[in-house]
């Protein structure tokens, strides 16, 4: 992969403390999901619902993580990463969503906590990403308020067991993808197509988010870091229209100032309020509310993949719909695809982490995933040449390094993923590891990229 004189140039600015990670999450690894006392979380219910998941896929098996941990592990000593992102299955935790704490499905991320732990590796352990347990979602999930509660109580039964070992703490994977694919458009579990709902969602989110916040802070009995992790990206104007303005500024609104806004200044954005409202939708605010949502957090996390332009008029230059509302409408940029369809915007990224810098300053940043899927294809040995998406970490690792030259506070950097795994919808269709995994034999086998990401730490930190 030709690297450009200025990417290798702003990659080696990136300075020798800056965190080097790999990332991953429970229900696309793991496996075993029958095995010590689990139940089954909203991720097995939906992979049942016909036409849910790409060929019917589910997470029964995927990367057998749950067995191959060790082995796990290892792989990702070897890659020369100082921290290794995962999440806990909270249906292994609690299998009826609520109650004491099942002790088997705890031990093995106590066991998976020390293993990194004896190997060098930092735990930045993420409490939900996405597998709610069945019981919780039957009984309202998301939109319901008392599953803020239930996830605050989940949280505090980890937290107990891990935090003498784990310093790094993140509540949600990316709220938005929760109440917006899973309760707006139906293309997530639980597979809902409720719009009032997902506004319900996004803020029961965003209340358990604090609350667990808030009860981690007071139980601390060391120095930890507290983080969410957002995902984001730029929302361009196709032209400089004002309708084209508006409809960016739009999307960025439901997009990332709708978390961003509450997290951080302890109110939703005045002009999301006013959309919503004339829709007549309010979001369930209680007293108190915004300020246990607004709970300082020590870091924010950042997931970035694409950035799209808007526009705020249709093909016959209409601004409003039928109903009167304002049009919204991506329009592409013209640029190389990866195998989601998703254009390979690099400069989407530098912009994105300059402005959260700018807008909501004062909090460190960490990229908590970044990466891409291609169509790999494997030698005879599993070796897979991915310059495709080695490509796509060159431009993406100096976008990073370009944002803290322009001033983002930017100290880390997970690639997504470790390993191929269950892409949720699109089942084991799409693969995102720095690892190929061999789903007949199980085999990893380093990738490229992966050789490639070792040898830039090691650059990086001129070893
Ligand atoms: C992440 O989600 C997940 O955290 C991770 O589990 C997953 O495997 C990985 O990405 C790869 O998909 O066009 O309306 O969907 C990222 C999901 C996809 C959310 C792009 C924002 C853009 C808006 N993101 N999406 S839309």
């Amino acid at each position: 992969v030709p690297v450009s004189e200025s990417d290798r140039a702003l990659i080696a600015s990136l300075p020798t403390d800056f965190r080097w990670g790999v990332a991953t999450s429970s229900y696309q690894i793991e496996g075993a999901v029958d095995v010590d006392g689990r139940t089954p979380s909203i991720w097995d219910t939906f992979c049942r619902v016909p036409g849910a998941v790409h060929e019917g896929d589910n997470g029964d098996i995927a990367c057998e993580h749950y067995t191959r941990m060790p082995e796990d592990v290892a792989l990702i000593k070897e890659l020369g990463v100082d921290s290794y992102r995962f999440s806990v299955a909270w249906p292994r935790i609690q299998p009826h969503g609520r109650g004491p704490v099942n002790p088997k499905g705890l031990a093995f991320y106590d066991r998976l906590v020390d293993e990194l732990l004896a190997k060098g590796l930092d735990p930045w352990l993420t409490l939900y990403h996405w597998d709610l347990p069945q019981e919780l979602e039957d009984a309202g999930g998301w939109p319901a308020r008392d599953t803020a509660y239930r996830f605050a109580d989940y949280s505090m039964l980890v937290f107990d067991a891990l935090q003498d070992r784990v310093k790094n703490w993140t509540t949600l994977n990316e709220p938005w993808c929760s109440a917006m694919l899973g309760y707006a458009y139906g293309l997530h579990a639980p597979g809902k197509q409720d719009f009032p709902a997902a506004m319900n969602a996004v803020h029961h989110l965003l209340l358990g988010h604090g609350l667990a916040t808030q009860a981690m802070r007071a139980a601390a009995k060391s120095p930890i870091d507290l983080a969410i992790v957002l995902n984001a990206a730029t929302a361009y104007p196709a032209t400089d229209a004002p309708e084209d303005i508006a409809a960016a500024h739009r999307a960025d609104g439901m997009g990332a100032r709708i978390y961003l806004d509450p997290l951080v200044h302890g109110r939703y954005p005045a002009d999301v309020v006013a959309d919503l409202g004339k829709r007549g939708i309010e979001f369930p605010v209680q007293d108190g509310d915004l300020e246990i949502i607004s709970t300082p957090i020590d870091v924010l996390g950042l997931n970035y993949y694409f950035s799209q332009q808007f526009s705020g008029s249709d093909e016959n230059g209409r601004t409003t719909d039928d109903e009167g509302f304002p049009i919204s409408r991506v329009l592409p940029l013209g640029r190389d695809k990866t195998a989601m369809d998703w254009e390979i915007v690099p400069e989407g990224f530098t912009d994105l982490l300059v402005r959260v810098s700018k807008d909501y300053p004062g909090i460190p940043l960490v990229v908590t995933e970044n990466g891409a899927a291609f169509a790999d294809e494997a030698d005879e040995n599993g070796f897979v040449v991915d310059d495709g998406r080695t490509a796509y970490f060159v431009s993406h690792v100096a976008a990073v390094a370009a944002a803290r030259q322009q001033g983002a506070d930017v100290r880390g950097y997970f690639a997504w993923s470790l390993l191929d795994n269950f892409e949720w919808a699109y089942g084991y269709d799409k693969r995102f590891g720095i690892v190929r995994v061999d789903y007949d034999t199980q085999k990893r086998t380093p990738k490229k990229s992966a050789l490639w990401l070792r040898d830039t730490i090691r650059a990086v930190r001129g070893a």
